[in-house]
């Protein structure tokens, strides 16, 4: 019998990694790899939850029914987003419980972009364009990533998102051509969120502490810079479509670079939004904990069921099954 060595198993990893091979649950995988992905997957599922909040806080004054309808669903897709990624975190050996409490006590992270408040009924357009918008450019290559769980999460993840993309940027369209008094709210909502869309992306490329090691077990595809280049090129044209100015005065094309030029990042503003100091970060854990304890009835009945289901399990029926009225042969 011949002996698996560490050194082996090392060895086959790097060899799928490099193949473009997918990792699934069983295969063998370093620590570390691991680690990283139950960070980043974890960071990425608190967000869609915690990205709820700001939305909803419209869903009972949304200007129609129509676009009330529509806020309803894409929240509920954030809240399906969040459990598709807690169950790929789940495969790496994490529960939904130890991820949720790390949230709750501030040990693991959500995306920096929701400690910022929504002031208006455009902010909600302005977050379909701009925020999914970065984070579908951010997401797509993760379709790629090569963790398999991971990778198929994200390919139903970015349909759904495309598709809130989308209706965010036909809210503001509506808005940017109705009533001066509109035209203008949907120019303050895309002031607000332009930058903090940016910073989504992560820090620079020489400060992103993750990003060389991610892209060499091929879990990113792309830097944080070359992501943020992507979406800044991808937003102007679609700024002028909409009838809107991008609130930087330095935002102008490159021939040489075949890029958009653009301002600084205000970096101290995000680190400040990561230490817990921005806008909503109070706001926002205090309502995810206090949903968390309220939703324990729910949780509790939820178990209590499942438990009851698998004790008590149905034989196998021996026959057929058929619809009423249906012959038996
Ligand atoms: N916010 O070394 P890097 C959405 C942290 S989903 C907070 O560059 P990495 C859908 C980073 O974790 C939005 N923290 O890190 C939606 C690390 O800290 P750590 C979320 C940030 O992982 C739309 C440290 O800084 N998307 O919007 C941020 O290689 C509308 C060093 O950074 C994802 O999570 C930030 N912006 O690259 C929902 C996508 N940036 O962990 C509702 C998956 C960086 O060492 C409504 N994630 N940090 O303590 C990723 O692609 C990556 O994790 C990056 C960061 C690119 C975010």
């Amino acid at each position: 019998m011949t002996t698996v060595t560490a050194q082996d198993r090392t060895a086959a990893f790097d060899a799928a990694v490099a193949a473009d091979e997918r990792i699934e649950p069983r295969d063998w995988m370093p620590d570390a790899y691991r680690a990283t992905l139950v960070r980043q997957i974890a960071q990425h599922a608190h967000s869609e939850i915690i990205g709820m909040q700001p939305e909803a806080n419209w869903i009972t004054r949304a200007p129609s029914l129509r676009r009330k309808a529509i806020l309803i669903a894409k929240v509920q897709d954030e809240a399906g987003h969040g459990l598709y990624l807690y169950s790929a975190a789940e495969t790496l050996g994490t529960s939904r419980e130890e991820l949720l409490d790390k949230l709750h006590s501030g040990r693991q992270k959500y995306s920096s972009i929701f400690n910022y408040p929504t002031l208006t009924w455009a902010d909600v357009g302005a977050i379909g364009w701009l925020v999914d918008g970065a984070a579908i450019t951010n997401q797509v290559p993760l379709c790629r990533c090569s963790y398999g769980p991971y990778a198929r999460a994200m390919v139903r993840i970015c349909k759904e998102e495309s598709f809130h993309q989308r209706q965010g940027y036909e809210s503001l369209l509506a808005l940017s051509r109705g009533t001066p008094a509109q035209h203008a709210m949907a120019q303050d909502a895309v002031d607000r969120w332009w930058w903090p869309s940016l910073m989504m992306f992560g820090p620079p490329d020489d400060e992103s502490a993750h990003s060389a090691q991610s892209m060499e077990w091929k879990i990113k595809r792309h830097s944080n810079d070359e992501l943020r280049q992507r979406f800044v090129d991808i937003c102007v044209p679609q700024a002028e479509a909409l009838g809107l100015t991008l609130p930087d005065p330095q935002l102008k094309w490159n021939d040489e670079r075949g890029h958009h030029d653009f301002g600084p990042i205000d970096w101290t503003e995000f680190r400040e939004v990561l230490k817990g100091n921005g806008p909503c970060n109070d706001q926002r854990i205090t309502q995810r904990k206090q949903a968390h304890d309220e939703g324990a009835w729910v949780r509790e009945a939820a178990a209590a069921y499942a438990t009851k289901h698998a004790t008590q399990r149905p034989a196998e029926p021996t026959t057929a099954r058929t619809a009423p009225g249906e012959a038996t042969a």
